[in-house]
């Protein structure tokens, strides 16, 4: 019998996975190209499905039933590029290449083109939740042809992750890269998560004055609520740790320089190309890289800060409740930017992603998942045109509640100097879109005076420029 589908790169992503869709029922063929690792899987887990493991990439391909779904499970970039090449000419029209990899959705693009010109579909695919979502269910962002989806989208279904309500976590994304691009923004959205709870976690610590066990409990009580998400879990797990070796709160003895791997990054220069405003995710990404320069942190260490002391015991209780707010208000606000950007590489690539179904899909497996995304799906749902999440009347109405909170937890941060730049830009974000009129105005003129780059008017169509340099009339451009 011939394998329903095959994995090529069985680092412990490619090896979970393809037990994933063993343990599935389906015949897996696997391929690695040190064969070492291919006998390992086999030795190990060979008893929780049927496995077909294959010595050359030739065998490998024979072993597949017609069309072929070849899955490469390869470090993103110039491997992808080598796996595909040593397997293009192996394989014919119809067949399907999936990329499971954290690719570029600009190279998942330009790999579609140049296959499709030979009849093989290239399924650029994003895939969330880490080795044990491989495992037990990941959330999949499948991108590429309609025919491919109607090919590999049942057996992606079954070794999804399921929502509370039982629907796979999984849909056809879009054509070419958009299951690649919305696996870059939720990666952007994740770093903007993890960037207010951090914000959050240090407000507690340093203006409540609690301690990293406290706030872990802080932490748990949250997720009985609307924060209720896989982060939110993990950090009061992270941050009720104790260091086996010292005695010392887990998270005192690790050192404070974050680390990435560039897809947060991408979220943020797409965005700049695409003129997203992406405040929050942005600052998320500096805040890692501020966090990393260690000779600047240390030449700045002696710098005035405030002289401000923590709150006295007996308000600690009632800001934390605030530092609620403040996180849940911000974080509306960096889904929103979020959802921005997939609406913007929608239309900018044509691939008419529906927002709704790509909220509904990260409701499980993956890092972001949360009680809050049936939210979001509920609001794309209601009004499937929404312009922005902030204007879905729930959500106003819930940051309005909010809004008191979260401007005197960042009014205490800034008197306490404890950096908040997540906060504070998911805040700026709100109150630039709400207000009545922006400086802009102001920018206009500027330009118009030292560059003669006209403005238009409040009352009149048209451009005009202002004789700066002259009697200062207006002339129309
Ligand atoms: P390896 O076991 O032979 O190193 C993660 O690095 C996975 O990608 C591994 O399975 C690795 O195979 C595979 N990989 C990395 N670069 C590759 C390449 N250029 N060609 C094929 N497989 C590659």
């Amino acid at each position: 019998t011939k394998a329903q589908i095959g994995v090529t790169g069985l680092a412990v992503m490619g090896r979970n996975l393809a037990r994933n869709f063993a343990r599935n029922g389906y015949t897996v063929a696997l391929h690695n190209r040190t064969a070492s690792r291919t006998h390992q899987l086999v030795e190990e887990f060979g008893e929780e499905g049927i496995f077909v493991p294959a010595g050359t990439a030739e065998e490998f391909v024979a072993a597949l039933e017609r069309p072929r779904r070849l899955v490469i499970m390869v470090k993103a970039g110039e491997a992808t590029d080598a796996v595909i090449q040593e397997f293009a000419p192996l394989l014919e029209s119809g067949d399907m290449i999936i990329d499971g990899g954290n690719a570029h959705f600009a190279d998942t693009r330009r790999r579609e083109k140049e296959l499709r010109e030979k009849g093989i579909h290239f399924v650029g695919t994003g895939i969330s939740g880490g080795e044990e979502g491989a495992l037990h269910g990941p959330s999949i962002m499948p991108g590429g042809s309609v025919e491919s989806y109607a090919s590999l989208g049942p057996m992606l279904e079954k070794i999804s992750a399921k929502a509370k309500d039982g629907a796979p976590c999984v849909t056809h994304v879009g054509p070419d890269g958009a299951g690649h691009f919305v696996k870059m923004v939720h990666n952007g959205i994740e770093y903007a998560d993890m960037q207010l709870i951090g914000e959050a976690y240090q407000l507690l610590r340093d203006v409540a004055g609690y301690s990293p066990a406290r706030i872990a409990d802080i932490f748990r009580s949250w997720n009985e609520g609307r924060l209720d998400s896989y982060l939110i879990e993990i950090t009061a797990e992270v941050l009720s740790h104790v260091d086996a070796a010292t005695g010392e709160p887990f998270v005192d003895i690790v050192q404070d320089q974050a680390e990435q791997k560039g897809t947060g990054r991408w979220t943020v220069q797409i965005a700049l190309d695409l003129g997203v405003p992406v405040s929050g995710i942005a600052e998320a990404v500096f805040a890692r890289s501020l966090s990393g320069h260690a000779d600047l942190r240390a030449a700045s260490r002696h710098l005035a800060g405030p002289s401000a002391l923590a709150l006295p015991e007996s308000e600690a209780a009632a800001f934390a409740d605030r530092v609620e707010q403040a996180l849940y208000a911000s974080k509306i606000v960096s889904y929103t930017q979020g959802f921005h950007e997939i609406a913007a590489g929608s239309e900018t690539y044509d691939w008419d992603i529906d927002s709704g179904a790509v909220a509904r899909i990260w409701r499980g497996g993956c890092i972001i998942r949360a009680a809050f995304l049936d939210r979001i799906t509920a609001a794309y749902e209601a009004e499937p045109g929404l312009v922005s999440l902030l204007s879905d009347k729930e959500f106003a109405d819930e940051i309005a509640a909010a809004q008191d909170d979260w401007r005197a937890v960042l009014v205490a941060a800034t008197i306490q100097g404890v950096p908040t730049p997540g906060f504070a830009a998911a805040l700026a974000y709100y109150d630039a879109l709400r207000a009545e009129r922006l400086p802009a105005a102001l920018t206009q003129g500027q330009r118009d005076f030292f560059g003669a780059h006209t403005y238009r008017r409040t009352d009149r169509e048209g451009s005009f420029h202002t004789l700066w340099g002259g009697d200062r009339s207006e002339v129309e451009a």
